[in-house]
């Protein structure tokens, strides 16, 4: 699977082009808006989320609501394109004051040098989070086809600022369910009310709030990814996917930055005898789902570390670019925290690379061979299925 996004934040819209989908997945709209309608709510968005009420066009790759095997073309509108078809116009002669003082964080700086932009509305405008609508309506169409082989994606908040969710060991439908209930992604309803202090007094302060979101994929088969090659390990592509989302500074797998601490014993999970792909369980699952780069038969368990937004309505000091004078930074509406809008498109890029390695083993022209090759390969593996 290929994915490609395009649009501005203030432009008309996103445009996504999502190719090697294999045919025969029952698609429609309503899927990916659904998915597109949990990424907008949450507590901490600004302003804009009143405004936009996303929704998807299918414009190719789709017909009677089934995939036929060409490359998926999206489109999102951006209702708030409206309000900006002067400044952000593609032809004709500049409007409007250029915003020249970059924001500290924020790829306004680094864009404008690298690509000779004058005004960093070049820059920011792409470079904004808006973006991350595309993958979340890309992960949808991934999620689908993994919902077709037993693999379910989850996610939750575990802390804003220094709200901290404490452990949970209730079993993950009822974790998934109270998160999906919770307005900041979080299972605990004390934190929960915790993290929306956090959000009020950064708000207050003129300030943003970053934080800690969890993301999960249950019913994962064994074998996915590779050791053979430095770009086929699995733990590393999800890495990379995690990364690439605006604001991520971390990213860990299982135990992660804690296995460093720790002794072997208390790190890896024993084998015991059992049901699973070759007749093994695993009673504890520190790996994450991954070992040696190749996905294990368990869950996969990703946590990924956002920082706070780089807009501030108190912005730190800057440099006017067009002056070389010190300024305060530009500011603009903004979010005052996306942790948990953040957690949905952690889960749309996890779908997204999870899907990709299940067609790289499994085929991608046809939903029947998928599965097809899936259920001969799990035979093959002489064990009664536990998935
Ligand atoms: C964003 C700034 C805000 C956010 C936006 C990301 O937009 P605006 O500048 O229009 O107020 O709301 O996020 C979205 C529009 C979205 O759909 O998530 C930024 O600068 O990154």
């Amino acid at each position: 699977m290929r994915l490609l996004t395009a649009g501005e934040s203030h432009g008309p819209g996103l445009v996504v082009i999502l190719d090697r989908v294999a045919a025969g997945l029952k698609l429609e709209a309503a899927d990916i808006d659904r998915q597109l309608q949990r990424r907008q709510r949450g507590y901490g968005r600004g302003e804009r989320m009143r405004i936009e009420r996303d929704e998807v066009e299918i414009r190719s790759g789709v017909r009677f609501g089934e995939t036929i095997g060409s490359p998926i073309a999206l489109l999102i509108s951006n209702r708030d394109w409206e309000n900006w078809r002067e400044l952000m116009a593609a032809a004709g002669e500049p409007k409007g004051a250029a915003v020249t003082v970059p924001r500290p964080g924020h790829a306004d700086f680094g864009g404008a040098l690298k690509y000779g932009r004058r005004d960093l509305r070049d820059v920011l405008e792409r470079a904004s989070a808006r973006e991350t609508a595309a993958r979340v309506a890309a992960g949808a169409v991934a999620r689908k086809l993994l919902a077709r082989i037993g693999v379910e994606l989850w996610s939750r908040v575990l802390a804003i600022g220094n709200a901290q969710a404490p452990e949970d060991d209730r079993p993950w439908p009822q974790l998934r369910d109270a998160a999906e209930a919770s307005d900041v992604g979080c299972t605990d309803d004390s934190t929960a009310a915790a993290m929306r202090a956090e959000i009020d007094a950064a708000r207050e302060a003129g300030d943003s709030v970053g934080g800690l979101f969890e993301v999960m994929a249950q019913g994962v088969p064994v074998g996915l990814g590779s050791y053979a090659q430095w770009d086929m390990r699995l733990d590393g592509r999800i890495a990379q996917a995690m990364m690439s989302i605006p604001g991520i500074k971390g990213v860990e797998i299982g135990l992660g930055f804690a296995a460093a601490g720790a002794r072997g014993s208390e790190v890896h999970d024993a084998f015991a005898p059992g049901i699973g792909p070759a007749r093994i369980a695993r009673p504890s699952n520190r790996a994450g789902g991954i070992e040696g780069g190749v996905s294990n038969g368990e869950p996969v368990v990703v946590r990924a570390a956002m920082k706070p937004i780089p807009t501030l309505t108190r912005p730190l000091d800057s440099v006017d670019l067009a002056t070389g004078e010190r300024a305060r930074a530009h500011a603009e509406r903004s979010d005052v925290c996306a942790v948990p809008a953040a957690r949905i498109v952690g889960e749309a890029m996890l779908a997204l690379v999870l899907a990709d390695a299940v067609t790289d083993k499994f085929g991608h022209d046809t939903m029947a061979e998928i599965e097809r090759n899936l259920a001969a390969y799990l035979d093959s593996l002489g064990a009664e299925r536990n998935r």
